[in-house]
């Protein structure tokens, strides 16, 4: 019986963070200040070179440098991987995906690529001694454009196939050439998504202790993705799924860039195998810059078919995009999880997809926050912009013309939005930045040509996460299930332990679902302890990527307290003498309706344990697990809106005003999530004013540390004035949607869109991202001109 009359007190309100004192007295667990006797430390060899035969390695001089135990090339490895680094997506049946083997064998591919491992006593030691390894290159032609990668006589990244080419994929819906034709209006852009660098502030660790004596062993990293760590890096070891414990104790951020499987995991544990010692490795952050995953880099080229008065019939979209030297885990896929959304939050009939992956000579793009979802939103946010401004409509009125709003809405892509108002957050958004009041001061500026130009930018999203149904997953040939699993054990003292698969790296899953549980069972919130982040306490897990981890774990978490509910009810009416039927369930406790008699849950716990009298064939122990596979996608949404202020003499933009009013529908902490948006919408900022992964000609990365890659701070950003909507998803118990990325996938689209009509006034209608100070000023001066 569902459990709908529990009286709600943690549900909904900002509950300060469980994890916060423990980490502000600094009394945590990260990888890198762990040390286990007799610990060894691995550097990796890197290229210097985007594209070099390796002719030759020599690690004689490393071997006889102090402290060193162990030095190997590519090719002396090379026989001991069971198989190649993972690559769990392979989009088509004719995608290639290239051997990946740990450290490269016969040629480097991009700048970073590892050649040569060295391992000694300490890490100043292993960093010396790799110096001394001598690798003689050939260099090679390099390509790191993805357009021109695609050119027939590009240099070939992988010599084994005939081109760049990775796969084409493709989505068809309705009778798209007929639209078009048809078409009143069309708009045709070209949008650049530049590369970014994702920059958690922990950067990748690894440690792995063997135990020789049972071939056991256990892995920390500074992973997003434990349990697909163990089962893929027994695929590349050969080291039993069951042999292998990968333990992510905190960590300190991802964004997407540790959901991955990397060789420093790989090459831990085959040298810790081979050594029968710890081995232990942390990357510096000059080495996150090229050996750990990029994000996006893609052109996009959009085009929009619409009625007189605005109404879009149709979307077709071309998307080339850079994959780098090797598909990591789940490069192919990304770009695909836009796939579905370029015609956003719009009712259209025609729709029409062709994704081409590309390699170049560069480090492998991968999964980078919101992840095929802030390019796409990008793009259709963009183009409706440009719709506007060729029908001379307000980019708001075409909005409202346009808006899916009758929920569920099967979207011209196939796929189905739970639930949602998109009328109800631009609403709300429009009142908040005051509209027609920003209007005015805009009119104002331009007519007394002020220096200060203000430009207002929408964004109204939809986007797909809380990834997700395993049968869809199966379906567009995703390698594993998006299914998670929690178990609730209430233990006799009253404390409730909860064991969940998701890995949380500064979400807050212990106070999101410390709240859950606390509200469901009855108990203060201090008596509820949750445990992540180990294949070993915690078998069953899909980790935390996608938005999924309230989604789905969350709400395996609720069906799992429903059935622990469930078997106390039966220990309850059997303790009390009366039918289950007459047992009322709230916060807690059971009443015998219509008396003062009861039992609280906690107390059922005991009974349980002791056993001393439960009902007979009851099996002792309160304690269930739930493994839920969600029927759909969760699909958030709503409308931002960014206003800027652009200095005409120096093409500086600055952020003025940030509103955002998002529905992730029913909220479990208000604070959390406002954090999350905070941190996504800085993050979509970055993207469309400060941050760019910049290659020179010879396919170095010109941009490879903080100096020059400019990840914006508190400084950069106003504070940002938040609301929501909240459209329950009817698709779970609860109501909740994902929110982890919602403000990355809207925020980008919002400001450069501001900035484009801020530069109204000089016919501007295009920027590259970021938005900088030269080509804002260089766009004014082409557009005065
Ligand atoms: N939440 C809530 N009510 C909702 C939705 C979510 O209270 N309606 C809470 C959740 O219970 C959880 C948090 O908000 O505590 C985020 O939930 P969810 O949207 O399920 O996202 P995940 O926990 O799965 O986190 C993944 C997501 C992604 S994909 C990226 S990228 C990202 C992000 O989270 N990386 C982050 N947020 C990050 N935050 C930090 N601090 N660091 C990162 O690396």
């Amino acid at each position: 019986m569902a459990t709908t009359e529990t009286k709600t007190t943690y549900i909904g309100s900002p509950v300060e963070r469980k994890e916060d004192a423990r980490l502000l007295r600094g009394d945590t667990r990260w990888v890198d200040n762990m040390t286990l006797p007799g610990m060894l430390w691995l550097a990796v060899v890197r290229s210097p070179y985007a594209h070099a035969k390796i002719k030759k390695v020599d690690v004689s001089r490393a071997l006889e440098a102090e402290g060193v135990v162990a030095a190997f090339s590519g090719a002396e490895l090379a026989d001991e991987w069971a198989g190649s680094l993972p690559c769990a997506w392979p989009v088509t049946g004719d995608c290639r995906i290239p051997m990946h083997r740990p450290l490269a064998t016969d040629k480097a591919r991009y700048a970073g690529d590892g050649v040569a491992v060295v391992v000694a006593e300490s890490r100043a030691l292993a960093k010396d001694a790799a110096e001394l390894v001598d690798v003689d290159y050939e260099p090679l032609p390099v390509v790191t454009d993805v357009e021109e990668a695609l050119a027939e006589s590009a240099p070939l990244v992988h010599d084994e196939y005939d081109g760049n080419r990775a796969y084409t994929w493709t989505l068809q819906a309705g009778e798209i050439d007929t639209l078009f034709s048809e078409a009143a209006v069309t708009v045709k852009e070209r949008y650049r998504q530049q590369r970014l660098i994702p920059n958690a502030i922990e950067p990748r660790s690894v440690l792995v202790q063997p135990t020789p004596a049972t071939g056991e062993f256990t892995m920390w990293s500074a992973t997003q993705v434990p349990h697909i760590a163990r089962v893929t890096l027994s695929g590349t070891t050969g080291i039993p799924e069951t042999k292998l414990r990968v333990i992510a104790p905190d960590v300190g951020g991802g964004f997407g860039s540790k959901l991955n499987v990397y060789a420093e995991e790989a090459l831990c544990l085959l040298l810790a195998r081979r050594l029968g010692l710890p081995v232990k490795w942390t990357e510096e952050r000059s080495e996150n810059y090229v050996a750990t995953i990029h994000g996006r880099d893609m052109i996009q080229e959009i085009e929009l078919a619409a009625t007189q008065e605005g109404k879009i019939t149709a979307v077709r979209t071309r998307l080339t995009a850079a994959m780098g030297a090797y598909m990591q885990l789940v490069s192919p896929g990304i770009p695909l999880l836009g796939a579905w959304l370029y015609a956003g939050c719009y009712d259209v009939q025609g729709y029409d997809f062709e994704c081409v992956g590309v390699f170049t000579n560069t480090t492998p793009t991968d999964a980078y926050r919101g992840a095929g979802r802030p390019e796409a939103t990008y793009a259709i946010e963009r183009t409706v912009d440009a719709l506007a401004r060729k029908l001379g409509k307000d980019p708001v009125e075409i909005r409202r013309l346009n808006f899916i709003s009758e929920f569920p809405a099967t979207l011209a892509s196939g796929l189905e939005i739970d639930s949602g108002n998109f009328h109800a957050s631009l609403d709300k958004a429009l009142e908040l930045a005051g509209y027609d009041d920003l209007r005015r001061e805009q009119a104002e500026r331009r007519k007394r040509g002020d220096t200060k130009q203000l430009g207002i930018g929408f964004s109204t999203y939809v986007e797909m996460c809380g990834l997700a149904p395993s049968r869809i997953l199966g379906a567009i040939r995703y390698g594993a299930g998006g299914w998670d699993a929690a178990t609730v054990r209430c233990l006799p003292t009253g404390t409730v332990q909860v064991l969940i698969g998701t890995s949380p790296h500064g979400q807050g899953h212990v106070t999101t679902f410390s709240q859950i549980v606390a509200d469901q069972l009855g108990v203060p919130i201090e008596n509820v302890e949750v445990l992540h982040g180990d294949t070993t306490v915690i078998p069953l897990g899909m980790d935390t990527y996608g938005s999924r981890s309230l989604a789905v774990g969350g709400v395996a978490l609720y069906h799992a307290t429903e059935k622990v509910i469930a078997k106390a009810r039966r220990i309850v009416s059997h303790q009390l003498e009366v039918a289950e039927d007459d047992l009322e369930y709230a916060s807690g406790r059971f009443t015998v309706k219509g008396t003062d008699r009861s039992m609280a849950v906690t107390d059922a716990a005991l009974a349980a344990w002791t056993a001393h009298n439960l009902p007979d064939g009851l099996e002792p122990g309160l304690e269930d697990t739930y493994v839920y596979d969600p029927p759909n996608f969760s699909w958030p949404g709503g409308c931002h809106i960014a206003v800027v202020e652009i200095d005409t003499e120096t093409g500086a933009v600055e952020l003025a005003r940030y509103v955002a009013v998002d529905d992730v529908g029913t909220v479990i902490n208000p604070m959390i999530v406002d954090g999350q948006v905070q941190g996504g919408i800085a993050q979509g900022v970055a993207q469309a004013l400060y941050e760019e992964a910049v290659y020179d000609e010879e396919g170095n990365l010109v941009t490879g540390s903080m100096v020059n890659y400019l990840v914006p701070s508190a400084v950069e950003l106003p504070n940002f004035e938040l609301d929501r909507t909240e459209s329950p998803s009817p698709t779970n118990p609860m109501g909740v949607k994902g929110v982890g990325e919602t403000g990355t996938i809207a925020s980008t689209a919002a400001v450069m869109n501001a900035v484009v009509d801020g530069l109204a006034p000089f016919d501007v209608t295009d920027v590259d991202m970021p938005a900088k100070p030269e080509r804002v000023w260089t766009a004014i001066q082409e557009g005065r001109r």
